[in-house]
């Protein structure tokens, strides 16, 4: 691995980055010649495109480096197939990958540049909605620090994540438009292109051997185009390529037929293929039946399929029997699950395999993520929708279920009722249970935490783990360090490596040997400054998006995440309003506190929305009572995404993970929270479980009712008007948001989020939840009073949170499911 890292950085490499002065000129002709500006009149975002071009070519080399040693060593590789990437900036990360970030730094200086103000200016590539997109973007970057022969494919969305605004105290939706200026890592490939067909019908005849062959025909093709951006592992000069599909209408490679139509009817078939890739899908759950939508899984998933087979037939030149010995594919959720028939397709339809040999090669090369169990959140598609757009892959799948179900009568003989439930066809509501084909096609289902794990096992995939129990694996989620600490918390990551050294940035599990410093008084104070820097540079931004004002002194308490029901906003703002009204009735808190809430809610989710407006009217009451004064604050930073993110974990204290339990399949910024040093105060739910075994119960304020707990509530009964008349503090609230306190002009605005709570069933247990969320709150409190204490307990956070690395996740994929070793030094 070293070796590898030398011969790009120092020898072979023709870009010579060597000394700062060789860097300053680089950057000058790169500005020149490339961005084409002056540097007399260059501003930051010309420095950060000439500093990012520079930086691609270092990649690029090492890219071209790592791409020979896997050929040479003809090595399995995965394919991490995911419809969200959400990668953030990259100019910081690369600059870290490759140790430059000091040469670059004083070589902008030398140009009267500031790095951090050019770093500051790159758009966030946000291809994601939320945990799911970023985990994908964690896992990459260690699948290239640690050496993994990798590729990621996607789709390079013209507009990723929406740009949240807030109009009137309510979320509005703008245009992203990352590209404006032109992306200066990617590299474009008009040569890399497929063909994506869509609709038209089977003809399927018998040849003369007696075989039946099927053809597609009268298809409405579109182009996929390649354009491929470099991932940088942290010194290890390996670089893995995300491939990103671009949709192109099939007229601009065929000008026969562009001439031949009319030439506006022609343009306007261009636009509607070209939309494939337009837009990102914002909703994180409930988006069934859009035809685009189904459209654009298939598009990206034929064309990273086609791209996988050429790859391997170039290689391999004869067949696809072993495509399985060199080729293993995650499927990241069932959103590219139609993988499964698409290399059904291929390998039958195109190179001539039977059924029998194709599935076998098919169910060895696949695997598949679950990350939610959240009913609503499990794909389907319409049979009808199916049969229109991809009839030969319905046909597929009706053998695929037919074969299966064979199976399952042989396994389970004289039950039928087992039969339509592990159908991947839904007869009654006509449908195809996605997640269902991606069991079948795969050889191994992995949860995302243990507990997640566990209830995929006893509940959703219940029937499918009777009968193949050992497919069904746990590898729980994990987070990259080198963002997540290295880059985003540059003074805890020195005091760390002060401490223990640095072999942290690669091996996590040796911030264990932080855990003496817990008890060490200067260790703890310098700690303590530390986090007090952070949080000014979190207060300095808060004051930039919001104009609110916090002290510093205060205890930062977050909580950051896509908004949903389930994650329980509301349950924090109640507790709010309940502190609001201590203060209010002469009974403040020991310790003024900040509650910091961020997030984007779907923008059809009435109800995620309106608890938005509803935290804006609060803050609006509370921030403004001058009887509050700065013991209490509320504030929604607007538009969360990573490079927030970068800002508001490093300086908050407290950390919000409050999901009803058995709801939150893992979470990923619990994770992230508690290795920037602030406590938890969490549900027993998803990787919250595991955290609290590692940091030990003294270190983690647990609240609420447990998974199982919620289940029997469920099944006995639930009676969230008990908790209403049975809690005075909570009533109150409830009756100040139903009856308009918080907006006096138009008091009935809350009446859904009260009718939820108390008429609808409170179906996430918010009610239930209060009495031991607001006590555990006060616990918290009173933590925060003893200052050594409380970061005694941080320091032991940090020290115990080694196995929360996406470096161990990646391990344990490569070696249980993948089966891939790091490469080889060349
Ligand atoms: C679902 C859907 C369904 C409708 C179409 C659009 C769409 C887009 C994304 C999703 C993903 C929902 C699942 C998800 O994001 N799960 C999160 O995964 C994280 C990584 O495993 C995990 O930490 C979170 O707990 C889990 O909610």
């Amino acid at each position: 691995m070293r070796e590898l890292s030398d011969r790009v950085s120092t020898d072979s490499a023709l870009i010579d980055v060597g000394s700062v002065e060789a860097i300053k000129e680089r950057l000058v002709s790169y500005l020149i010649h490339t961005v084409g500006v002056d540097p007399e009149f260059a501003v930051a975002r010309d420095w950060l495109y000439a500093t990012a071009s520079l930086v691609r070519g270092i990649l690029s080399e090492q890219y071209l480096n790592t791409a020979r040693v896997e050929y040479d060593q003809d090595v399995r590789r995965v394919y991490y197939l995911s419809l969200e990437f959400l990668t953030g900036r990259s100019l910081m990360k690369n600059l870290w990958s490759l140790g430059l970030v000091e040469r670059v730094r004083e070589a902008l200086k030398s140009l009267d540049q500031e790095l951090d103000e050019v770093a500051e200016v790159e758009f966030d590539a946000a291809l994601g909605n939320g945990g799911l997109g970023r985990l994908a973007a964690c896992f990459l970057d260690s699948l290239a620090t640690h050496a993994y022969p990798g590729f990621g494919y996607g789709i390079r969305y013209e507009f990723g994540m929406f740009n949240q605004k807030i109009e009137n105290g309510q979320q509005v939706e703008h245009p992203e438009t990352w590209l404006r200026y032109g992306n200066p890592w990617e590299f474009e490939r008009p040569a890399i292109l497929f063909p994506v067909r869509f609709g038209g019908h089977i003809t399927c005849f018998k040849e003369e051997s007696g075989k039946t062959v099927c053809h597609w025909v009268d298809t409405e093709d579109v182009m996929a185009m390649a354009y491929d951006v470099p991932v940088s592992g942290f010194g290890s000069g390996v670089v893995t390529k995300l491939r990103l599909w671009s949709a192109r209408a099939t007229r601009d490679f065929d000008l026969d037929v562009f001439n031949a139509g009319s030439y506006i009817d022609a343009v306007k078939d261009k636009t509607i293929s070209e939309n494939l890739s337009k837009v990102l899908y914002p909703a994180d759950t409930t988006l069934m039946g859009q035809e685009l939508r189904l459209k654009q899984e298939y598009f990206f998933v034929s064309a990273s399929l086609q791209d996988i087979l050429a790859r391997h037939l170039r290689r391999h030149h004869d067949n696809l029997d072993d495509l399985h010995e060199k080729v293993a594919i995650q499927l990241n959720d069932t959103h590219p699950a139609l993988a499964v028939p698409e290399l059904m397709r291929l390998l039958i339809d195109v190179h001539g395999y039977e059924f029998d040999q194709a599935w076998d090669i098919t169910r060895q090369t696949f695997s598949y993520t679950n990350h939610t169990l959240l009913p609503e959140a499990l794909e389907t598609w319409s049979i009808s929708m199916l049969e229109s757009i991809l009839p030969r892959h319905l046909d597929l799948i009706y053998q695929i279920n037919h074969r299966f179900l064979t199976e399952v009568k042989r396994h389970f003989p004289g039950r039928p009722d087992i039969l339509g439930r592990l159908s991947l066809v839904d007869d009654k509501a006509r449908q195809i249970r996605m997640a269902h084909l991606a069991v079948v096609g795969s050889h191994k289902v992995n949860g995302v935490a243990e507990l997640h794990t566990h209830l995929m096992r006893q509940h959703v995939f219940a029937d499918f783990a009777g009968m193949m129990g050992e497919k069904f694996v746990n590898v729980t989620n994990g987070i990259t360090q080198r963002r997540w600490l290295l880059q985003s918390n540059t003074q805890l990551a020195g005091l760390i490596s002060e401490a223990i050294g640095t072999d942290w940035v690669t091996d996590l599990s040796q911030l264990h040997r932080l855990e003496p410093q817990a008890t060490d008084s200067a260790f703890c104070e310098r700690m303590q400054a530390i986090k007090r820097a952070n949080k000014e540079r979190l207060a300095a931004l808060v004051e930039a998006r919001t104009g609110v004002v916090l002290d510093p002194a205060a205890m930062f308490d977050a909580q950051v995440k896509r908004i949903h029901e389930y994650k329980r906003q509301l349950l924090n703002l109640l507790h709010v309003i309940v502190l609001y009204n201590r203060i209010k009735d002469g009974n403040p808190p020991a310790h003024p506190r900040a509650v910091l809430i961020a997030g984007k809610s779907a923008p059809g989710y009435y109800m995620a929305k309106l608890i938005i407006r509803l935290i804006h009217d609060v803050a609006d009451v509370v921030n403004n009572d001058p009887a509050i004064e700065d013991r209490l604050k509320l504030v929604f930073i607007p538009n969360y995404n990573v490079s927030t993110a970068e800002v508001v974990i490093p300086g908050s204290d407290l950390s919000e993970q409050i999901s009803t339990a058995g709801m939150e399949a893992s979470g990923t910024g619990n994770m992230k929270f508690a290795l920037n040093g602030a406590l938890t105060i969490g549900t027993l739910d998803g990787a919250n479980i595991e955290i609290k075994d590692a940091v030990g119960d003294e270190n983690i304020f647990i609240c609420g009712l447990t998974a199982e707990e919620v289940a029997e509530k469920r099944t006995l009964g639930y009676h969230p008007w008990d908790f209403y008349n049975g809690n005075a503090d909570l009533k109150r609230a409830v009756d100040q948001i139903g009856g308009g306190f918080f907006c006096p002009d138009d008091p009935g605005r809350y009446q859904p989020v009260v009718d939820n709570l108390l008429r609808n069933g409170d179906h996430y247990f918010v009610m239930a939840d209060f009495a031991s969320y607001a006590e555990t709150q006060a616990r918290v409190e009173a933590a925060y009073g003893d200052p050594e204490a409380w970061t005694r307990m941080a320091v032991l956070n940090v020290a115990n949170m080694g196995m929360f690395s996406s470096d161990r996740s990646i391990h344990t994929y490569a070696k249980d499911i993948w089966r891939i070793k790091p490469l080889k030094q060349a």
